[in-house]
């Protein structure tokens, strides 16, 4: 199939780089966004996120005309939706509620409805519509295509309809946009086809051809993967606190075994897909779930295991005491603050009494509410009781532990990621507490 003019519903994250990536390789797009704030900020040249390289993408795709950002579609060979598809209960009644087990929360298909329906008004016979978005198994062949079909026109005969998940990881969204390989599934094969034409336009990693909810399921399946091997990596944390020894050690013992590759503990998993994603298998089916449910109980509760940590480590009193609170966003080197559990932690933390000045290097004026940002470093160091690290960001990994003593009063140290040399921070004067690791392991 030949594509002169592709319309990409949804300029986030993944439908802004997909959308430039398509202009670049000399295809007219159409960018829609419903929200007119951030038609007109692309509009006018600037960028509501931040990746790497996104920028300069953005700007070659508008300077080329190739991109055009709008808030309606129009017509089009292929329609491309890259919505979001969250829950519907907040992650902080999810964490804070007393029975876990009293959800799932329920996955908020609206933006997909919405973009489904923007489309029908202009899709005609022989077009590609292709949903990117996380969703729970059979939306495509089921709500997708219910929704489209109100044009008159029958999905699979008319129209192609796939859905293709995007993988890509954030912070290197457009090199693994391009390299990664594509699977799409079709609800006809040749709807597969036609989607497998689309993406050959940019992709040059494998494309491999499926039906339409073995793509769903394949997109949950990896997210959930990581979700259930996180967990273990944060049960095995506790387990060493427990026993006195360094989860950091076993795990690098255990690694070296050659079926086995256990992931890092930490903080817990935050994230808009990682941490949402298993939620759709288990609303999907909660009767064959429990494993996935139980990984993403461990994982959210995280948060309040590494309170936990802070409170022994202040001899069990968090009232009143001030603790610089380092890196917010949801992992390493992103400015993403999604459902981060470092936030989570200042929250907790906050909850108990205790005063955080929390730092985020990546983005300095966040809103999030309730919780203000230090400025700078030194404002989060000073007066400080204790130095929490939550992500192991490389402006924080960079620090020196004798600059840093000069900066504050505080000498304990509770590392959440296993960043910083604890003997090099222990010369400097620091107690260090490491997650993951029980006193003899010290
Ligand atoms: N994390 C750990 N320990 C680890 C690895 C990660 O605690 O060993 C935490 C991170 O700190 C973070 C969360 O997990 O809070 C998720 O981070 P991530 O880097 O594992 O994944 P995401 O959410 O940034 O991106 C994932 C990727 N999926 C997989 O690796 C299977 C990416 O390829 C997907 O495209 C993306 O989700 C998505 O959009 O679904």
């Amino acid at each position: 199939m030949k594509f002169n003019q592709i319309c990409v519903l949804g300029l986030g994250y993944i439908g802004l780089p997909t959308a430039s990536t398509f202009a670049t390789h000399g295809v007219k797009v159409i960018g829609v966004d419903v929200n007119p704030q951030v038609v007109a900020t692309l509009q006018n040249g600037g960028l509501h996120i931040h990746e790497p390289g996104l920028r300069t993408l953005v700007q070659a795709a508008l300077k080329s005309g190739n991109l055009v950002i709008s808030e309606a579609p129009q017509e089009a060979d292929a329609f491309v939706i890259a919505v979001p598809t969250p829950f519907k209960t907040g992650r902080q009644d999810v964490r804070t509620s007393e029975g876990l087990d009293a959800f799932p929360p329920k996955a908020d298909l609206s933006y997909v409805i919405s973009a489904a329906e923007a489309i029908v008004p202009y899709l005609r016979r022989g077009n590609l519509v292709v949903l990117e978005s996380t969703s729970p198994p059979a939306t495509t062949t089921g709500l997708a295509s219910e929704i489209l079909e109100r044009t008159g026109l029958k999905a699979g005969d008319d129209f192609h309809l796939a859905y293709s998940p995007e993988r890509v990881l954030p912070g290197q969204i457009l090199r693994e946009l391009i390299e990664n390989a594509r699977v799409v599934g079709g609800v006809t094969q040749a709807s597969s086809d036609a989607a497998r034409d689309l993406y050959a336009i940019f992709v040059r990693g494998d494309i491999i051809q499926t039906t339409a909810t073995t793509a769903e399921m394949v997109k949950l399946m990896e997210n959930t993967y990581r979700d259930v091997n996180i967990a273990i990596a944060n049960e095995f944390a506790r387990l060493a606190d427990r026993f006195g020894i360094d989860v950091w050690e076993a795990i690098s013992l255990a690694n070296r075994h050659p079926r086995v590759e256990i992931l890092r503990p930490g903080p817990g998993v935050g994230g808009h897909c990682i941490s949402v994603d298993p939620w759709f298998l288990v609303e999907a089916a909660p009767d064959l779930t429990p494993l996935i449910h139980t990984s993403r109980k461990v994982n959210d509760a995280q948060p309040q295991f590494v309170v936990g940590l802070v409170r022994r480590a202040l001899d069990g009193e968090l009232a009143g005491k001030k603790i610089a609170a380092l890196g917010l966003a949801y992992k390493p080197d992103v400015d993403d603050l999604r459902e981060s559990p470092a936030v989570d932690v200042v929250r907790l933390l906050m909850a108990e009494g205790a005063k955080v000045a929390a730092y985020e290097p990546f983005k300095l004026d966040a809103d999030l509410p309730g919780i203000q940002l230090a400025p700078n470093l030194d404002s989060a160091l000073q007066g400080s009781d204790l130095l929490l690290l939550l992500v192991a960001h490389t402006p924080l990994r960079q620090l020196i532990p004798g600059v840093v003593a000069a900066q504050t009063d505080a000498r304990l140290v509770v590392d959440t990621v296993n960043l910083w040399d604890a003997p090099l921070w222990e010369q400097a004067g620091f107690t260090v507490v490491r997650l993951g690791v029980g006193q003899a392991g010290r």
